[in-house]
């Protein structure tokens, strides 16, 4: 946890989006499967083999890693069909997240509206891709809610992928924000890795999905950020001196004057 630094105010919050703003992951995967399916090929993925292949950040990039553990030619049929399988898998997934599939995650909204309050300003940062990120923000937060960010980083947007820490960078550099200025919000450990590598202080909420990945470089570990109606448990609710994460009490837990 960082000294306070007299004068250093907090500018911007920055959010991870699967698994962060809201937990999506098991969308992302019965997309995949039914994309998989209706091009013909026969390739599923149960629970378990998701959350293996959840360690390679990125759609395109996961089911590359997929089709090379798969013996030649099927992998070679899988390659020649990723991009079309791919888009169908994106179109499947925002459709189901339209339909009301991901709520958001606890104090998320809360948090969002606590920003506007004070005038600090939203951005994302985020591996999938960017229909994924407009659909769930319309879902959520109703049509004005992509406009409430001042920046959207999405992964095809930069040279690298989480774990680097590209999109970050871009973010910040779009807000005209420091590192310093910002608080970062992850779920998973290569989006840990993105965030410290841009030199952000980092708030952790892990899902199912991510909770078994090494996340100790986290500054802020927590179940969820709580809410009223669902408020942190202890010891949480300790480091949060109160049932909940407070945006006030994030800038001063991040050192924030
Ligand atoms: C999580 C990811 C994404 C999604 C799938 O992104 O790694 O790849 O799993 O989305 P985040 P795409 O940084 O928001 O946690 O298929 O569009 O990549
Ligand atoms: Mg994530």
């Amino acid at each position: 946890m960082s000294a306070t630094t007299p004068g250093r105010t907090l500018r911007a919050l920055l959010f991870d989006v699967d698994g962060t703003l809201a937990d999506t992951e098991e969308v992302h995967r019965v997309s995949f499967n039914d994309a998989m399916r209706e091009l013909g090929l026969p390739h599923a993925w149960d629970e378990a083999a998701y959350a293996a292949l959840l360690a390679v950040p990125g759609g395109k990039e996961r089911l590359a890693h997929y089709a090379a553990s798969l013996p030649a030619a099927e992998g070679d049929r899988l390659r020649s069909r990723l991009p079309e399988l791919h888009a169908r898998k994106t179109e499947l997934y925002t459709r189901r997240v339209a339909r009301g599939g991901c709520p958001l995650r606890p104090g998320i909204e809360r948090l969002l509206d606590e920003a506007a309050e004070a005038g600090v300003l939203l951005g994302i940062a985020t591996t999938t891709s960017a229909p994924n990120v407009t659909a769930l923000l319309e879902a959520t937060l109703g049509p004005g809610g992509p406009g409430r960010f001042a920046t959207v980083a999405c992964g095809d947007m930069v040279a690298a992928k989480k774990p680097a820490p590209d999109v970050y960078r871009l973010a910040l550099a779009a807000l005209g924000v420091q590192a310093g200025e910002a608080i970062a919000f992850e779920d998973s450990s290569p989006g840990l890795r993105a965030s410290k590598a841009a030199g952000l202080f980092t708030v952790v909420t892990p899902t199912r999905w991510t909770r078994d990945q090494p996340l100790d470089a986290a500054d802020v570990l927590v179940p969820h950020l709580g809410d009223p109606g669902c408020p942190l448990p202890p010891p949480h609710d300790v480091l949060a001196a109160g049932p909940f994460l407070t945006l006030a009490r994030l800038a001063t837990l991040a050192g924030h004057g």
